[in-house]
């Protein structure tokens, strides 16, 4: 087990959580056989997976009841956003990264959980797990990474704000990511919680197919910011949670033409 600092505790309690049979065997195949069936999405994603579809929108359908189950899991989240990806061999998969299109636009971007879950088992290495990093400087690392990466969204709304020099993970970085990261064995319809301000990575797949089912969760009194909404609107990024964020929280801003 792996003993949590306070300064992890603070950021998000239930970073690096696992949590055994989120699904049932029924639900998870019906959603399986569902996300399978649905064509690909046209996202940037495509680059790095076969099969991706950004926002499917899947856990609205009252009979799969995914929003039930989230609720009763985590009764102080609501689920903002889903993804599907299916990993093949020959699909590189999110080297280690921080899911910044995704939580842009958050007013403090750590409280943004993902529950990622897979479809079928992932136990051993080759089988496409998930690992993520909980330790204290890696944290730190992501959030000057993320402040770097904030600044510059806002400068896509308002260029008098001044440049900031780029931020680049160094060789060194990611060789200690590489050594403290946690990969847990799962089994299908499991799912690992993660604060998505932290780094990840997608691990290979040696045959077959991985398919994982990920969702996008939010503090139910989670602010959102204009600005960078804004931001990521012009820059046409994650547009069908932006859009309906803006509808939803800044009318104003389309009314006055700002986007
Ligand atoms: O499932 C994967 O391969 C990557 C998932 C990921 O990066 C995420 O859920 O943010
Ligand atoms: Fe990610």
């Amino acid at each position: 087990m792996h003993a949590r600092s306070d300064f992890l505790k603070s950021i998000s309690p239930h970073h690096g959580e696992v949590v055994r049979k989120v699904l049932s065997d029924e639900t998870r195949e019906k959603l399986a056989a569902r996300l399978h069936a649905m064509p690909n999405g046209e996202t940037w994603y495509a680059d790095i997976y076969n099969k991706a579809i950004y926002g499917p929108m899947v856990f609205r359908d009252p009979e799969l009841d995914i929003t039930g189950i989230i609720e009763k899991l985590l009764p102080n989240y609501r689920i903002l956003a889903d993804l599907y990806l299916e990993k093949k061999p020959e699909d590189q998969g999110f080297p280690f990264h921080t899911d910044f299109d995704s939580i842009g636009f958050m007013e403090h971007p750590e409280d943004m959980l993902t529950v990622w879950i897979p479809l079928m088992p992932v136990r051993e290495a080759g089988s496409g797990q998930l690992s993520i990093v909980m330790e204290e400087g890696a944290v730190r690392l992501s959030l000057i990474r993320e402040a770097n990466q904030l600044h510059s969204l806002v400068r896509v709304v308002d260029p008098s704000v001044p440049p900031h020099p780029p931020f680049q993970i160094t060789e060194q970085e990611y060789a200690y990511l590489e050594r403290t990261k946690f990969t847990p064995s799962l089994d299908a319809g499991d799912a690992l919680l993660f604060c998505n301000a932290f780094f990840h990575k997608s691990e290979d797949v040696h045959q077959g197919s991985r398919a994982a089912y990920i969702l996008r969760l939010v503090p139910r009194d989670a602010r959102f910011s204009r600005t960078r909404l804004l931001g990521l609107k012009k820059l046409g990024q994650n547009l069908a949670v932006v859009n309906e964020l803006l509808e939803e929280h800044y009318p104003d801003a389309l009314e006055a033409g700002d986007a």
